[in-house]
């Protein structure tokens, strides 16, 4: 290749170079470059081939007919403004006047983050993602917003899919230049499970604003706003819409259920309005809002808050359409939905079915039925390859209205119970779920909360340990790390505070903290910090890859070395990634815009003495040898 491209070069060529010119010349220096990355990617496949992708090990495979779903190709020319153009032209403020000076019901579509962690582990890929960004932008630009990035997807991204979360933003931003991009913001626990020091957040809020992201929504999962502000500030620094989130628990309908009632959220409303929210979300994480009770919390929101107003629910019930629909007629401005193919169950309720209720009706949403259907197409054959992920779930379940477990929560706490060899237990772990949360006050349950109650009740079963016996002061009981931390109060104090006496049986006489755990977290150097991993990982690293990894420490590290090591992997397709190829199949994989390796897997060889396989491939036509070791 070195000497095709020196024969190739104009340079040459006219015979005008100097004894200079190879020195000179550093793209005859380039295929270098290129061959490295395939040959990583050569021994990523190989690895996978000899010894698969331990992600998927002892899960369902999928059907021999699924394959890589293609997608219509549009032109940027069919790509009308939206309301990201309003947002840069105009500023937040706009968007959230736009909201309430119209009619129609306003979408956001979920599939691309919740609905993914809600019902395949959140295991869906920058590849899968990215393929049918240009599509959304061409035909949904009628969409609020596409909630895309946030939540758990940031930590799967790089722990599991070994895959870049920024590199994603920035994909999705490009391909759909039109609409608003959404993230979920845990507060001052960024998107991990923990509370970050204040300049750690602010730092990260910069990076998410300045890399493509939007609209932030915000929560607390104590709903503490005193422990909101901080990352709400940073969004509006960022001249970035804050939509701050109020979770959802309870029945405000049920008269026993006081803790929650209407007063409670209405105050709570008010409370982020002044502190200058531009968009007020209602946030039902387990999907325990009925529709009465969403009648009834809308209308009184609307009279009592200047604020435009978006729902989120989840479908665990089976009913939450219901809920969409009857908020809507109590003048919600916007609800969160997901693509037909991806939505129900612990999902979200379905988006093409909102807009099919509405038509002819005042809250039309204008949305194309069409279009839509084009889009579930595309997500109904991602979710054949992700079935190794799916849960066991099959119906709505009105059990949820007793344990109120999130919907992202539920499927990986189903995994965690069969990591655990308790699977086959699950109606206890439901039930101990409700009682850890009687025994711990009635706490809001979402993420990092909700992994409290989580952690505590599958610590309770696998310890053969009743409600009684964690409640009495005799027994000795070991709570897990995070129940500690939590009674530690370094989560944020939770509304009518903590149980006292388990408080103190859980902190051993240690005293709780009652202010904003970030007030008492020293600011994280960022140049030190920057120094030591770089050190580590023998690399410099970029502002996003610092972000990630003040979030994620070691699963940056680990990452990073995955990356090292076998390069770029989001480029291959989701079969390839899991489950290797196939005797012969030939693979096309786009490394950068207008280069393609061609590679096809010719054969395994035999172990060796040291225990290394050869795996053989033709990149390119030629043919090329992996060595790995053979841990099968
Ligand atoms: C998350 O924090 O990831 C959630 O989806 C909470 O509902
Ligand atoms: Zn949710």
């Amino acid at each position: 290749q070195f000497l095709e491209g020196l024969i190739c070069h104009p340079t040459f060529v006219n015979a005008e170079y100097s004894t200079k010119f190879i020195d000179e010349t550093k793209e005859l220096f380039s295929f270098s470059k290129r061959r490295d990355r395939a040959t990583r990617l050569l021994s990523f496949l190989g690895d996978v081939i000899i010894n698969g992708n331990e992600d998927v090990k002892d899960r369902p495979v999928p059907a021999s007919h699924v394959h890589q779903p293609t997608v219509p190709k549009y032109s940027a020319d069919q790509v009308q403004p939206g309301l990201k153009q309003l947002l840069d032209s105009d500023g937040p403020q706009a968007v959230a006047q736009w909201m309430k000076d119209q009619k129609k019901l306003l979408i956001t579509d979920k599939t691309m983050r919740d609905a993914h962690q809600s019902l395949l582990a959140t295991r869906v890929r920058n590849f899968d993602l990215v393929n049918i960004a240009p599509t959304y932008a061409a035909l949904l630009p009628e969409l609020f917003s596409v909630e895309c990035w946030g939540g758990a997807t940031f930590d799967v991204a790089m722990r599991f899919l070994k895959e870049c979360p920024w590199e994603r933003l920035q994909k999705l931003r490009e391909a759909m230049p039109n609409i608003l991009t959404q993230m979920l913001l845990r507060a001052s626990n960024g998107v991990g499970y923990t509370n970050y020091p204040d300049n750690v957040i602010k730092y990260f809020v910069k990076q998410a604003a300045e890399n493509g992201m939007d609209l932030f929504r915000v929560f607390d999962s104590l709903n503490w706003v005193e422990n909101m502000r901080l990352a709400m500030d940073a969004v509006l620094e960022n001249n970035k819409i804050c939509e701050a989130a109020i979770c959802y628990t309870g029945d405000i309908l049920d008269p026993n259920r006081t803790k929650y009632s209407l007063k409670y959220y209405v105050d709570m409303a008010k409370e982020l309005e002044k502190a200058g929210a531009h968009i007020l979300a209602i946030k039902d994480m387990a999907g325990v809002l009925k529709p009465p009770a969403a009648k009834v919390l809308i209308e009184a929101l609307k009279a009592e808050v200047g604020l435009p107003i978006h729902l989120h629910s989840h479908d665990t019930s089976g009913i939450a359409g219901a809920t969409l629909l009857s908020a809507a007629d109590a003048g919600v401005d916007a609800v969160d939905a997901a693509i037909d193919s991806m939505s129900g169950l612990t999902s979200h309720p379905n988006l093409g079915s909102i807009v099919a209720a509405l038509k002819h009706t005042p809250r039309d949403t204008g949305m194309d039925s069409n279009s839509l259907g084009i889009v579930s197409n595309y997500w109904e054959k991602v979710r054949q390859m992700y079935i190794g992920f799916e849960s066991e779930f099959h119906s709505g379940t009105s059990e949820v209205y007793l344990h109120e477990m999130p919907g992202g929560q539920y499927t990986n706490l189903r995994q965690q119970a069969r990591a655990l060899g308790i699977e086959e237990r699950w109606p206890e772990v439901a039930k101990v779920y409700k009682d850890v949360n009687d025994m711990f006050g009635d706490v809001i349950k979402v993420t990092p909360s909700s992994k409290v109650v989580g952690d505590m009740a599958l610590s309770m079963i696998t310890s053969g340990l009743t409600k009684e016996d964690v409640l009495n002061p005799e027994k000795e009981v070991s709570f897990p790390e995070s129940v500690v931390s939590f009674f530690k109060g370094m989560m944020g104090q939770p509304p009518g505070g903590f149980p006292v006496e388990l408080q103190k049986k859980i902190l051993k006489g240690e005293e709780p903290i009652t202010v904003r755990p970030g007030l008492l977290l020293d600011p994280v150097d960022m140049d030190e910090t920057r120094a030591e991993v770089e050190k580590e990982i023998q690399r410099k690293i970029s502002d996003v890859e610092l972000a990630s990894y003040l979030m994620y420490p070691d699963v940056f590290i680990d990452y990073a070395e995955h990356r090292r090591k076998y390069g770029n992997v989001s480029v291959l397709p989701t079969l390839n990634f899991f489950y290797g190829m196939k005797r012969e199949e030939e693979l096309y994989v786009d490394i950068a815009s207008g280069k393609t390796l061609i590679i096809r897997f010719m054969a395994k060889g035999k172990a060796d003495d040291e225990g290394n396989r050869e795996v053989y491939f033709e990149l390119n036509g030629q043919s090329r040898i992996v060595k790995v070791p053979d841990r099968s």
